[in-house]
């Protein structure tokens, strides 16, 4: 049995900001693009929990953001406070929260700028035998929160489960400073109080296709028939159906290091410029390349990675029929599934590139079976 573990700062931008900055305390703050009285054009990135009172939230249009904030005040409410952002503070951030959680999980995966699945290793036997592991990671969960609240003064919204989704579900079920823990035999209750649209993946769209058909709660989509939801989703379809049932086995991603070698490397500046990318990855290729052949090992599959300047992160991979067997081939592979990410197949709103990784994967020393 797994116990995976969500955790979800709250209202992350605008925390940061509020913590760095005294004079922000308390007030409602919304991060994102300039709202220029009203006319701005751009989005809302977050919302502190009190603006969002206002009715202010993530992916709204900030001149909308503008016109709540001032109706606020035509009722006597607090003032908003509209920031820009300051990527390199909550990058910062970030990191070290990412080292806290990094101190607890066996396996740890980040999912996002902060957001992280962490997977724990019960190491307690005692608590085994009493069968207690889910009370002993309450209290772990217990512990992570205050430790980023001394260290980062922020608070965390965490869930408990036996896989990613029921942790990633259970997070945001208690918003803000939340804290829920899903036992197993509590996971199809938990599931079907909800809507269909709690389920991660399950957006606008497919929720309003659902309830057109009387399909409302989660429990109303585990008693639609698995065909029925095929025909309308394809295999998305097949994996809702799974999903209502709280089955998930999706793994919590990134001890590969021992099957597998790669490098990253973070750009000073975010950046979109084709010569810097192109070159850097050249770069990684070779590097990585020797540094697989000083090893021994010998490799199929080559994997890279791009992370945008919002932190979302993609992963592309080829395996090979042969071996790579030299440094030119492994850099050719390696650019083709770069290439995309420079036009629109990948990076359709050319966001800029935080960080570029390859990697070698699936790797075996020379003279084992393949
Ligand atoms: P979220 O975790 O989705 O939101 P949040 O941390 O602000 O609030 P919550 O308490 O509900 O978790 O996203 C993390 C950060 O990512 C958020 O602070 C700002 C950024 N972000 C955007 O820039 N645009 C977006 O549309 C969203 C959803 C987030
Ligand atoms: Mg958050």
């Amino acid at each position: 049995m797994r116990i995976i573990f969500h955790v979800d700062m709250d209202a992350f931008f605008a925390a940061v900001e509020e913590c760095e900055k005294s004079w922000l305390k308390g007030k409602p703050i919304v991060v994102g693009a300039d709202p220029k009285n009203g006319k701005g054009r751009g989005v809302v990135s977050t919302a502190s929990y009190k603006a969002r009172e206002y009715g202010i939230h993530s992916a709204m249009p900030i001149s909308q953001a503008w016109r709540l904030a001032e109706k606020a005040i035509g009722e006597g409410k607090p003032k908003t406070v509209f920031l820009g952002a300051s990527w390199k503070e909550y990058s910062e951030t970030s990191e070290r929260i990412m080292e806290i959680l990094r101190g607890y999980g066996e396996k740890i995966e980040q999912a996002s700028v902060d957001e992280a699945y962490l997977e724990i290793k019960i190491r307690n036997p005692k608590f085994e035998i009493r069968n207690n592991s889910w009370e002993y990671a309450k209290r772990l969960a217990e512990r992570i929160k205050k430790e980023i609240l001394r260290k980062e003064k922020l608070t965390c919204s965490v869930g408990v489960g036996p896989n990613k989704l029921i942790a990633k579900m259970a997070s945001s079920i208690e918003k803000p400073d939340g804290l829920t823990v899903v036992r197993p035999d509590e996971v199809q209750a938990f599931l079907d109080s909800q809507t269909v649209d709690a389920i991660p993946g399950i957006g606008p769209k497919s929720g309003i296709f659902l309830k057109s058909r009387r399909i409302k709660t989660i429990a109303d989509l585990r008693k639609t028939p698995k065909r029925k939801l095929v025909e309308w989703f394809g295999k998305w379809g097949g994996d809702m159906y799974e999903k209502a049932r709280g089955i998930d086995d999706d793994p919590v991603a990134e001890d590969r290091a021992a099957k597998s070698i790669g490098e990253q490397e973070t750009f000073e500046k975010d950046t979109f410029d084709s010569r810097i990318l192109i070159r850097a990855l050249q770069k990684l290729a070779r590097s990585v390349f020797a540094n697989a052949k000083d090893q021994n090992f010998l490799f199929k599959t080559v994997s890279i990675t791009v992370r945008f300047i919002d932190f979302e992160t993609k992963t592309r991979a080829h395996t090979l029929k042969t071996t790579v067997r030299d440094y030119k081939a492994f850099e050719r592979e390696a650019l083709k599934l770069f290439l995309p990410f420079l036009d629109r197949r990948e990076n359709p709103k050319k966001k800029l590139i935080r960080l570029i990784g390859v990697r070698a994967e699936h790797v075996q020393r020379q003279g084992e079976l393949f």
